[in-house]
């Protein structure tokens, strides 16, 4: 795909965090499943008995132009649109689609946080293609998976985020670094996460109703009604400037390789052969990345299927395959029968954080 002129490079010192939602989820893949659904007021319903209970999951922007909602009474949607299809809810079919759309967004970043089945938080910080790579996976999203989704990229999750909602569906909004507060500026308060009613209803008192308000205020003055951390959390938000961190995912937390044994699995130059070949795979996958890793793992197991796994974490994060094939062989000498016979090998790096940008800077001389 040809970059699009709006999909300048990221600037490098600016962070960069991706939020991807997916549009109205349930209903999308019903739809999927059945083209004859396209375009009709569909409602995927939670609890659904025989005698028409139940409430409203989602429902497609069809049935939403009738006001339904998720989590409205089945009864009350159906009022407000007779003509409503109503589903009841395929939770392992969701999931499939939403695994598949979860690990075509790992692809771009292994610093990724799935919020829910159908939305994530990707950092893509330090990438100055970023813009190029979110709209081809969201092209992806829809070709190969075929489920519509809206993003928003930003310099942080919480702006990303109500970019996302904003753009709904099938947006892709980008806030550059420093147009944050110009963006939320005619936003109402409530887009902001942990605005409730009862913090929105303080502020109307004091008469601020959108973002562009409550950064305009001393938060010296709000400290009075919110206390002086809330207050400094507020005016910081509404300006969207906000630092938190992607909790990643499990599952997300490591790279790794593994190498199935046939014959001479227990020869132990085979073996160091081979560890240096996986540690090569990992390592150039780390850097690919931008990460290092903490801690480096191996993976044994023995002809009678039995499992050993052990790890070692490190005083200094790595990233080189010689360090990474090294610190393996340790674990080996320590915990492989020398001269048993294996059936799997593994190396797994763990423990992963973005790459310090001045250690690489600090390399380059000695490359050169
Ligand atoms: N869901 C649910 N009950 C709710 C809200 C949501 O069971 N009260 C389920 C159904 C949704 C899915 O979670 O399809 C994702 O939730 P979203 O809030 O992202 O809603 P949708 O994806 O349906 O719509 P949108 O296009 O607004 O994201
Ligand atoms: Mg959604």
């Amino acid at each position: 795909m040809e970059a699009a002129p709006e999909d300048a490079a990221w600037p490098a010192a600016a962070r960069c965090v991706a939020h991807i939602d997916l549009d109205c989820f349930y209903a999308a893949v019903e739809e999927l499943l059945d083209p004859s659904l396209a375009g009709k007021p569909v409602a995927v319903v939670m609890g659904l008995d025989p005698e028409g209970h139940g409430a409203v999951a989602t429902a497609s922007y069809a049935a939403r132009a009738f006001g339904v909602y998720s989590a409205m009474p089945l009864h009350a949607a159906r009022r407000l649109c007779p003509q409503l299809v109503v589903l009841p809810v395929r939770h392992g079919i969701y999931r499939r689609y939403s695994a598949q759309v979860m690990a075509l967004l790992h692809e771009l970043s292994p610093l990724m946080q799935q919020v829910s089945i159908d939305e994530a938080f990707v950092e893509l910080t330090g990438r100055a293609e970023a813009l190029s790579l979110l709209r081809t996976a969201s092209a992806r999203i829809g070709r190969e998976i075929g489920l519509s989704c809206s993003f928003g990229v930003a310099t942080s999750k919480l702006v990303a985020k109500i970019a996302t909602d904003q753009g709904k569906p099938r947006g892709f909004v980008v806030v550059r670094p420093d147009e944050e507060a110009a963006y939320l500026a005619p936003l109402p308060v409530e887009v902001l996460w942990g605005v409730g009613p009862r913090t929105s209803a303080r502020l109307r008192e004091l008469d601020i109703r959108t973002l562009g308000a409550l950064a305009a205020v001393d938060p010296v003055s709000l400290a009075p009604v919110f206390g002086s951390r809330r207050a400094l959390e507020l005016a910081a938000s509404a300006r969207g400037r906000n630092g938190s961190p992607l909790v990643l995912d499990r599952q997300y937390k490591s790279i790794s390789s593994e190498q199935t044994l046939g014959r001479g699995g227990g020869d132990p130059h085979l073996l160091w052969h081979l560890l240096q070949r996986m540690a090569e795979d990992v390592a150039g996958r780390l850097r690919a990345e931008g990460m290092v890793a903490r801690t480096v793992g191996i993976k044994l197991r023995y002809t009678d299927w039995r499992l050993v796994t052990r790890d070692l974490t490190l005083p200094q994060p790595v990233d080189e395959a010689s360090r990474l094939a090294a610190v393996a062989a340790e674990l080996m000498r320590r915990n492989w029968q020398r001269g048993t016979p294996l059936r799997l090998l593994g190396l797994r790096a763990s423990g992963l954080a973005p790459a310090p940008a001045v250690e690489q800077l600090a390399l380059l001389p000695l490359e050169a």
